[in-house]
């Protein structure tokens, strides 16, 4: 093959990459860094992390600042996933998603979540999303949570296997991890307080008015 001809290629391979593998160009995408069994050991996902890049899978994603953690499964009867952010806004929505692939050794990734406030106050937990499937998902089986209302502050957050998780204040968490072989992606979005949006709606309308007066 030329030069030129593999150019081309590569560049057709991206494409169709990005076309049918959303997944891979995710606009903040973490790897999940082991061990982060506990709520001590939870790992960081710094704020500087969050972008409002449009990805297709994550709720209003050009309005909330969102990230999202590429984790996996493990060996070991504590090997729990815990991560842990800021927030200044007013909500927080936790969405799993299936990591693209679906196989036998991979099957729909039956996840629960516990979310608790600094001081270990459990404030939401969900197994199973209520219909319909939201996007990035292809089983109701898929975590999904929004809380709205919360005040600024740290949150943690736990991923467990369904269905025989408990969770409980102090960060407490009992049941079965994730198995070695199961990937998931975590979404976490930051929902601005309500003021913020109407600032961010004036300015899109004041952009729209300034391009408006220029066309004419
Ligand atoms: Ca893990
Ligand atoms: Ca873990
Ligand atoms: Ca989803
Ligand atoms: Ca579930």
């Amino acid at each position: 093959m030329s030069k030129r001809a593999f150019r081309y290629f590569a560049i057709a391979a991206m494409l169709v990459t990005a076309l049918f593998f959303p997944r891979l160009v995710l606009a903040s995408l973490i790897t999940e860094i082991e061990p982060n069994n506990s709520a001590a050991a939870a790992q960081n996902i710094p704020n500087s992390s969050f972008t409002s890049d449009f990805v297709a899978i994550i709720t209003d994603s050009t309005i909330f600042p969102h990230v999202s953690i590429d984790g996996k499964g493990g060996a070991g009867s504590t090997n729990f996933d815990f991560y842990r952010f800021t927030t200044a806004g007013s909500g927080i929505i936790l969405d799993i998603d299936n990591n693209g692939t679906v196989t036998p050794t991979n099957p729909v990734v039956d996840t629960e979540i516990a979310i608790w406030n600094s001081t270990g106050l459990l404030i939401g937990e969900n197994d199973n999303m209520t219909a319909p499937v939201d996007p990035g998902s292809t089983s109701l089986a898929n975590s999904f949570l929004r809380l709205d209302g919360l005040p600024a502050g740290t949150y943690t957050v736990a991923v467990c296997q369904s269905p025989d998780c408990a969770f409980s204040n102090g960060f407490g968490i009992s049941g079965t991890p994730l198995p070695s072989g199961v990937s998931y992606l975590l979404h976490i979005s930051l929902i601005p307080e309500p003021s913020a949006l109407i600032l961010l709606g004036a300015g899109l309308v004041g952009i729209g008015i300034r391009r408006h007066l220029k066309k004419r």
